[in-house]
């Protein structure tokens, strides 16, 4: 079937206001290690819109998404506090601080988190199909899908999308959306192949990893590619090996990487490596191309640590070979610079690797690919598209600005009570949507 022309166009979440380090996240080896410390919001923010103006000057596709409103007070009235807006605050800090941390995370920044999409040319009904993912088994993500849907619905409000709603929340269909799937295909307005990665079959329970838990589960991917109309021999469903995930690779985009015909991975991603590969290549008609990273030239740990593989994998125009945008801590793990080296002058698949300071991010186990959710657009979806969510360079500089009046410099645990952020947060979220042009999403304009 004849593709028609299409780009990936990635959107980054843009860091929100209340971006703090709360150890929230259980087998995410960075957010636990960062628990306690204090962040900088404003820093994290800037890090995030400089990554993405500099995709967009490399002459890629490059939209955003705006974060959510934190502390989210619904959840903590529907969690009993009640009162003053002022009062809930001053309660849940002095009864569980814990509590109010998990309500003021910034996590929504991690866009990979925020839906699965699949592109027209893959769906029965030739629309872009997407689910936003319900982030059942983090009870600080578990509050972002309501309003996810709403900001997605909101970005694309075109007939040729369909939103469905999260899956049922709870463990059998837990679903950490984009971050446990990958889009393969030749071009890519033409039909592609989706691999869906989970950790969990609820069958198997010694498949299962020992330590931290598995955060998406095959009934729930099975559910994304029954309702997104996917035909059945253009989906590979694979399990990550479990070992990865007890050593912190919580997603699998923190392990594997995958863009048009190219899967880069590390050897220890796949519970069973050679069945992913002869199931992919089966789906695509051809063979496609693997770059498997073995342990003997980076071992597991230093991949964690350095996030290589949540690296974004992109084709630019007018380069031959792929261009990877690694986190600036790929140069700080000797092992992985080493291996970058060779790759990008030996290997014809990836020819350039650009290293970006996104450790604000980082520090809570987020890299350049977590932050940046793929949607494939035709011509017609970008042209078509209403609200100001596209980055150029007068979007850019404005967003800055915006950063930078309204965000603080430093945020520690003790500052999450204080009612002058809720409030600063609501100001900059309400400024946001005009500027993006996305009318009232949030609970506090509604
Ligand atoms: O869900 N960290 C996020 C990081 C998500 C990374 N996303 C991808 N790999 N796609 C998580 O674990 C930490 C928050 C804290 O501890 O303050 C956090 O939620």
């Amino acid at each position: 079937m004849p593709g028609i022309k299409a780009w990936e166009v990635n959107f980054d979440g843009i860091v929100g206001p209340t971006h703090n380090y709360a150890g929230l996240s259980f087998g995410n080896v960075a957010s636990s290690s960062h628990g306690g410390q204090s962040s900088s919001p404003r820093q994290a923010a800037l890090q995030g819109l400089g990554k993405a103006w500099a995709l967009t000057q490399m002459g890629l596709k490059q939209g955003i998404i705006p974060p959510q409103e934190r502390p989210h007070i619904p959840t903590l009235r529907n969690l009993g506090f009640s009162g003053s807006e002022t009062e809930v605050l001053g309660q849940v800090a002095k009864e569980s601080p814990q509590l109010l941390a998990a309500t003021s995370s910034a996590s929504c920044m991690w866009v990979a988190n925020a839906a699965t999409i699949s592109p027209f040319a893959d769906t029965r009904d030739g629309k872009t199909h997407m689910t936003p993912a319900n982030l059942s088994s983090m009870f600080h993500r578990s509050i972002e899908p309501s309003t996810t849907s709403r900001v997605l619905q909101a970005m694309f409000n075109q007939d040729s999308f369909v939103h469905h709603a999260p899956l049922p929340a709870g463990p059998s269909f837990s679903d950490e959306g984009a971050a446990n799937h990958t889009r393969f295909c030749n071009k890519y307005g033409e039909p592609g192949v989706a691999l869906f990665v989970y950790g969990d079959d609820l069958v198997d329970k010694e498949a299962v990893p020992k330590k931290f838990p598995a955060r998406q589960t095959l009934p729930a991917c099975k559910a994304i590619a029954r309702s997104h109309g996917l035909s059945h021999e253009k989906v590979v469903y694979a399990r990550q090996n479990p070992a990865a995930i007890d050593a912190g690779v919580f997603h699998n985009d923190v392990i594997a990487v995958g863009n048009q015909g190219l899967l880069f991975h590390h050897e220890l991603a796949f519970a069973k490596r050679d069945e992913v590969y002869s199931q992919l290549d089966a789906a695509m008609g051809r063979a496609l191309d693997y770059i498997e990273v073995p342990s003997t030239k980076v071992s597991l740990s230093d991949a964690v640590r350095s996030y290589l593989f949540n690296s974004q994998l992109l084709s630019v125009p007018g380069k031959s070979g792929a261009t990877l945008i690694v986190p600036g801590e790929c140069e700080e793990v000797a092992a992985v610079h080493e291996y970058l080296q060779w790759l990008e002058s030996e290997s014809a698949l990836i020819n350039e690797v650009c290293y970006f300071n996104l450790r604000q991010s980082m520090n809570n186990g987020g890299g350049p690919a977590c932050l940046r959710l793929r949607v494939v657009m035709s011509e017609d979806q970008i042209a078509n598209t209403a609200s100001r969510i596209l980055l150029d360079e007068a979007l850019y500089s404005e967003l800055r600005t915006w950063v930078e009046r309204n965000y603080r410099d430093s945020l520690a645990a003790a500052d999450l009570q204080d009612p002058a952020l809720l409030s600063e947060c609501r100001t900059a979220l309400d400024e946001l949507t005009q500027l993006l042009k996305i009318g009232s999403v949030y609970d506090f304009q509604l």
